[in-house]
């Protein structure tokens, strides 16, 4: 059994990073609607997450962010001339307007849904690009980051860069948010696929927020990936849950490798699913926090579950918000050092993206790698702490430090946002990437 290593791909926030209030059912993101943001803190913020993984001695990679204003969308909208007359006509259009700036590709974990080579049938690397069709301002993400994939991942022989599903919300699918890789002694990968709109008889939905992957979706997904079914299982997200605004599953879960971080109100027949999850990783250590240890909108809030667990060279570490480090969220991190199920924990300022909704592991998608895998990925996307200061100076140089909502229809946008890019793939020279 060759032994995986993890690779994490951070996403960064893009010069037009704001507070657009666009994700129903995200409370975050509702509650920051319309206020003043910070582009340049947020991109330093994820930056100084990579830094840390860095130092931590965990692999560490960047997915550059992708071009906007999307100004192909305003075209397809019938806004015409030259890039600057096509956002300044499209300014009254304030929801259109939103929809095109936005920066949401940042968060990586809804990128796409990876598979190892060494649990596919065909002993390919599969990555499915995540449709993202539940909500507007993220369903142009999906061709775009598959084009992008495509491109920069080239050098890597095993791996297969699907399209996306088809566009349609009963295929919704929101990429490795709603999917989690365990594996026990034996190496072999189980595979926990999380869909919330109801798909099969008798789900009920969620009556406050909607729902956003699609059972349709996480099945397509697998066969995608030449899963075997015996590798996979599909459960459902507890309807409590999304109405308690976890939108994702990765909102009240994260696991790795033989360990499984759970809120006890997170599935639906969660008791039988953690047994069978047992029953298949051989070792498995599930520590599943009851709501009365901490209430599921406590959870949500200080989105503990949303942390990063990553191995290193002293155990498993985990990575997690500020907004974890206090009250009950904090009793339960000292519990799980306690207890052994990691070695110690970290707290990290991600405030600009907590502030929509995305906390430290939104912000990143893992590739599980071979050796060799992982020596022939692409050396420009690979962060070392001398690229992360250059790309520290690169920031600055080029986002901004305020940007109000009614900033977004300002031409010199684009501008600005274009000069950051080019210079950002000549920094890590990679070719050139527009559109
Ligand atoms: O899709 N927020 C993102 C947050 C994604 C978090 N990802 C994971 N949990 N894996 C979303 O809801 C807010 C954008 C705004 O309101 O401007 C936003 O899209």
């Amino acid at each position: 059994m060759t032994a995986l290593i993890e690779l994490q791909i951070d996403g960064l926030p893009g010069p037009t990073h704001h507070f657009g209030g666009l994700s129903r059912g995200n409370l975050a993101s509702q509650e920051h609607a319309h206020r003043r943001s910070s582009p340049r803190a947020a991109a330093l913020q994820g930056l100084a997450k990579m830094r840390r993984m860095v130092q931590l001695g965990v692999p560490q990679a960047l997915l550059p962010p992708l071009e906007r204003p999307d100004l192909g969308l305003l075209r397809a909208c019938g806004y015409d001339g030259d890039d600057e007359a096509v956002l300044s006509a499209a300014v009254d259009q304030w929801e259109l307007l939103q929809l095109a700036s936005s920066s949401a590709f940042m968060w990586t974990a809804n990128c796409a849904t990876v598979v190892p080579s060494c649990d596919s049938r065909d002993g390919r690397l599969h990555v499915v690009p995540a449709n993202l069709v539940a909500m507007s301002h993220r369903a142009r993400e999906g061709r775009q980051r598959a084009a992008q994939l495509r491109q920069l991942l080239q050098p890597l022989r095993s791996v297969m860069v699907h399209d996306p599903l088809p566009p349609l919300l009963a295929l919704g699918d929101e990429g490795a948010a709603n999917h989690v890789r365990l594996s026990g002694a034996d190496g072999i990968g189980q595979h926990l696929f999380v869909y919330g709109r109801p798909g099969r008889p008798g789900d009920s939905s969620p009556s406050r927020h909607p729902a956003r992957q699609a059972l349709a979706a996480s099945t397509a997904v697998a066969q995608l990936c030449r899963l075997d079914r015996a590798r996979a299982l599909f459960v459902r997200q507890h309807p409590a849950a999304i109405d308690a605004g976890a939108f994702h599953n990765d909102v009240v879960m994260v696991g790795t490798r033989d360990r499984l971080l759970v809120h006890q109100g997170a599935l639906v027949d969660q008791v039988a699913v953690l047994a069978e999850l047992a029953k298949r990783v051989p070792g498995l250590r599930i520590a599943e926090i009851a709501e009365r240890e901490l209430p599921m909108a406590e959870a949500v809030r200080s989105y503990l579950f949303n942390s990063q667990l990553v191995m290193t060279p002293e155990g498993l570490v985990l990575i997690g918000p500020s907004q974890a480090g206090s009250g009950r969220s904090l009793a339960c991190l000292t519990r799980l050092v306690e207890q052994g199920m990691i070695q110690r924990f970290e707290l990290m300022d991600l405030d600009e993206s907590m502030a929509n909704g995305g906390g430290p592991a939104c912000l990143r998608l893992r590739f599980p790698l071979s050796g060799d895998e992982l020596a022939q990925f692409p050396a420009g996307l690979r962060l070392d702490e001398a690229r992360i200061t250059v790309l520290e100076a690169w920031v600055t140089r080029h986002y901004r430090d305020r940007l109000l909502p009614e900033d977004l229809g300002d031409a010199s946008l684009i501008h600005e946002g274009r000069r950051a890019l080019t210079e950002l793939s000549s920094l890590l020279a990679l070719p050139a990437q527009h559109g």
